[in-house]
């Protein structure tokens, strides 16, 4: 009776610590992290014959009450992989190397085409739709990820974030 009684309780816990698990995996499934950073949506667009630069996208969320910051990130794609933003001066925007990305306490960067964006200067390689590019992010608090971008179609462009960033522009 005393062994019944613990085999169904033992049961029961089972039963509940699978279905927080499940929970668990709907509610925070982000394709990448980095310690408590969630990393989502990260793409290129497909580079076009005779394109030697490209820029990365992705959002970062972190759920925490400390802010980190993205450092640094490296590439066998490219020669060079910058952290660029994209300035407007005098109506003319411009695209300028900065030192690192802030990502706010309980707070969330997208890098999009107009803004933020991960620079691939001199690539070594196209940039082929459907393949994946493998970089390794480095940030201050988090340490060192490796992540994927999706390389989307050459004219992919997604919601309205505006494309003045990138269009013709060359390094
Ligand atoms: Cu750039």
């Amino acid at each position: 009776m005393v062994i019944r009684d613990t085999l169904s309780t033992l049961g029961r816990l089972a039963a509940a610590v699978t279905l927080s698990a499940a929970t668990l995996t709907a509610t925070y499934a982000a394709d990448f992290t980095a310690g408590p950073l969630e990393i989502n949506d990260l793409w290129v667009r497909g580079s076009v014959p005779g394109q030697t630069n490209g820029a990365g996208y992705m959002q970062i969320n972190n759920p925490t009450g400390v802010s980190d910051r993205l450092l640094s990130a490296q590439s066998e794609a490219s020669n060079r992989l910058e952290l660029h933003t994209v300035l407007t001066e005098n109506g003319v925007a411009k695209m300028r190397q900065v030192p690192g990305i802030d990502i706010p306490a309980k707070g969330s960067v997208k890098l999009a085409p107009g803004g933020f964006h991960m620079m691939f200067l001199q690539l070594t390689g196209p940039f082929k739709q459907g393949e994946v590019v493998p970089v390794v992010l480095m940030f201050e608090k988090a340490g060192e990820v490796r992540v994927n971008f999706t390389v989307k179609p050459s004219t992919y462009n997604p919601g309205s974030a505006g494309e003045q960033g990138h269009g013709g522009m060359k390094h």
